[in-house]
């Protein structure tokens, strides 16, 4: 999953299960990413439903992909009581940037439904400053698109707001680039997307399916090996496969 901060708006909670005796719970949260936690202030007497309005920012690395919280009610004397808890998976919000303000279910480690939270999250992928070097090598069992002879394949490769093109290699479903395009990354980009097409005369060329690469790997380790990715059609099916090498000489 992609570096970058994570912003949790903690909002109130709805119809919690009270733990108190006596009186109203006095509920806290604590929230954790991978090794990071936060710890919301006490709602004294919040009972059922507390209200926080807090907001947690957690700078996360390339990994963690869950959001774990855990309510407690605040004692005097002894151990914070549980009031339950959940677990957010944050792949939506990667691929999404924002996930409006909704209701969480909380439960008890036996399963048992405890209320309701209220949680907005937010995602700012890290901003990359470098240069991101992208080695099309070459592609294996493409699409023939065309009626006489073979697809005359090229390369359009996407990386945030640049494109740049690769040459044709005529009459092959098994073309060999061995070609460098150099980005200059300055923004949130996250993948490179590459867009495969034959070349025709005489008429608009025909799409022969898309690649995406995340660049999470490349941005941690400076450097991928040459790897296979799948060509994937307008329907997701499979067509192909492109081997592409990838370097980022970072500036930050
Ligand atoms: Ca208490
Ligand atoms: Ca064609
Ligand atoms: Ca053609």
């Amino acid at each position: 999953m992609p570096e970058g901060t994570v912003e949790v708006e903690l909002i109130k909670g709805h119809d919690l299960k009270d733990v108190e005796t006596f009186g109203k719970s006095d509920p806290f949260v604590n929230l954790t990413i991978g090794g990071q936690k936060h710890r919301s202030k006490t709602i004294h007497d919040g009972g059922k439903s507390p209200i926080w309005n807090e907001s947690f920012l957690f700078e996360i690395p390339h990994g963690p992909q869950a959001l774990d919280i855990h309510i407690l009610d605040q004692e005097k004397h002894g151990a914070d009581e549980a009031m339950g808890s959940l677990t957010i998976p944050l792949s939506q919000l990667f691929a999404e940037r924002q996930i409006a303000p909704c209701k969480y279910k909380v439960q008890l480690p036996n399963g048992k439904f405890q209320g309701e939270l209220e949680i907005g999250l937010k995602f700012f992928p890290k901003v990359h400053h470098g240069v991101l070097d992208v080695h099309l090598i070459e592609a294996h069992g493409l699409l023939d698109s065309d009626a006489l002879g073979k697809s005359d394949p090229y390369a359009a490769i996407y990386c945030h707001k640049d494109i740049q093109r690769s040459r044709v290699i005529e009459r092959s479903l098994n073309p060999v680039w061995n070609e460098h395009f150099r980005f200059n990354v300055n923004n949130e980009v996250t993948e490179v997307l590459i867009k495969l097409f034959d070349k025709d005369d005489m008429r608009s060329d025909d799409p022969l399916g898309n690649v995406v690469i995340p660049l999470d790997k490349v941005f941690a380790d400076g450097e991928t090996a040459p790897m296979k990715y799948k060509v994937l059609g307008s329907k997701g099916q499979p067509q192909g496969d492109v081997s592409v090498a990838l370097k980022f000489s970072s500036m930050d």
